[in-house]
């Protein structure tokens, strides 16, 4: 099982380029961690992710709900953070996830994708998308990201209070991605999924694995005031199956005011407790 197999391992297999490059990263910073940088200026944006380079494996860009306002959330955004971001990348070994939750037709998400102040295909190696549309949405995607050697991840479930995320809505989820399996790396979810069809029933083909990213990991707090509710990285990864966590506020706090040396602390505690889930579940 997919379960077993090391991240390394599953690199070898994998065809489509994002994926093979995320789970050799994963393998030679030995992290699962994905943090989430939800911040709104450059500067604070920049140094958290200077900070945490060395233990992430995966940088999930500025969120859904500040790319959705364009460049009045991130006050400062510009052609100049891009690059650095990219540099930053290179100089910490880590791929850049941009959570935009892509949830439209399809040529729409096309423009949106490729163009607009963001040109997010043009430097994300991964991005996301909600199934709400059917699967146009992931073809307008595609026809974008493909040549680029991207990665799609698709929302499966989500880590809120009452989601709607849940039941056949989700195996129509995974229906999707095993339609696309040349861009669809895997899923936004709580838990492996099994049981929803994945690999349920049917010979599991080399090539299809999907990865799990999982948010809603937090190892001080249940939850927050909106809806938000969070899991253990050992819950996530040893008992649901899950490949990578996704941590934001967990590592660096709630606001712009940047800790930088408790930035690190918490994102090298995440990084060792996901890991050591890892390796146990490897062991199992
Ligand atoms: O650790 P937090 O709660 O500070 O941040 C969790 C991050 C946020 C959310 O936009 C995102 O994870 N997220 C997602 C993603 C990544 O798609 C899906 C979801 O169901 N829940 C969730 O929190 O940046």
């Amino acid at each position: 099982s997919v379960l077993t197999r090391s991240y390394g391992e599953r690199a070898a297999h994998h065809s489509n380029p994002a994926a093979k490059a995320l789970l050799e990263t994963m393998e030679r910073k030995k992290s699962n961690l994905c943090v989430s940088v939800d911040v709104s200026k450059k500067d604070s944006f920049l140094s958290i992710i200077d900070a945490v380079g060395p233990y992430a494996s995966l940088i999930k860009a500025f969120a859904p709900r500040l790319l959705l306002t364009h460049v009045d959330i991130i006050e400062d955004f510009d052609e100049e953070l891009v690059k650095q971001l990219l540099e930053l990348s290179v100089k910490h070994d880590f791929l850049i996830f941009e959570d935009r939750k892509f949830a439209d037709i399809g040529n729409t998400v096309v423009l949106q994708y490729s163009g607009g102040v963001h040109r997010i295909a043009s430097w994300a190696h991964i991005t996301n998308a909600h199934p709400i549309p059917g699967p146009s949405i992931v073809s307008g995607l595609a026809s974008v990201g493909l040549p680029l050697g991207r990665g799609l991840l698709l929302l499966a479930e989500m880590s809120t209070q009452g989601s709607l995320a849940h039941g056949a809505y989700t195996e129509d989820a995974v229906h999707i991605a095993r339609t696309r399996r040349d861009f669809v790396i895997g899923f936004i979810a709580q838990r492996r999924m099994e049981g929803v069809g994945l690999y349920a029933g049917e010979a599991l083909d080399e090539s299809e694995d999907f990865m799990i990213l999982t948010p809603g990991v937090g190892l001080e707090v249940t939850g927050d005031a909106l809806g938000q509710q969070y899991n253990t990285p050992r819950a996530v990864v040893l008992e649901a199956g899950c490949d990578i966590i996704i941590v934001g506020r967990g590592i660096y706090g709630k606001n712009n005011a940047v800790d930088i040396a408790a930035t690190q602390t918490s994102a090298e505690r995440y990084r060792k407790e996901g890991w050591r889930a890892y390796e146990e579940r490897l062991r199992r």
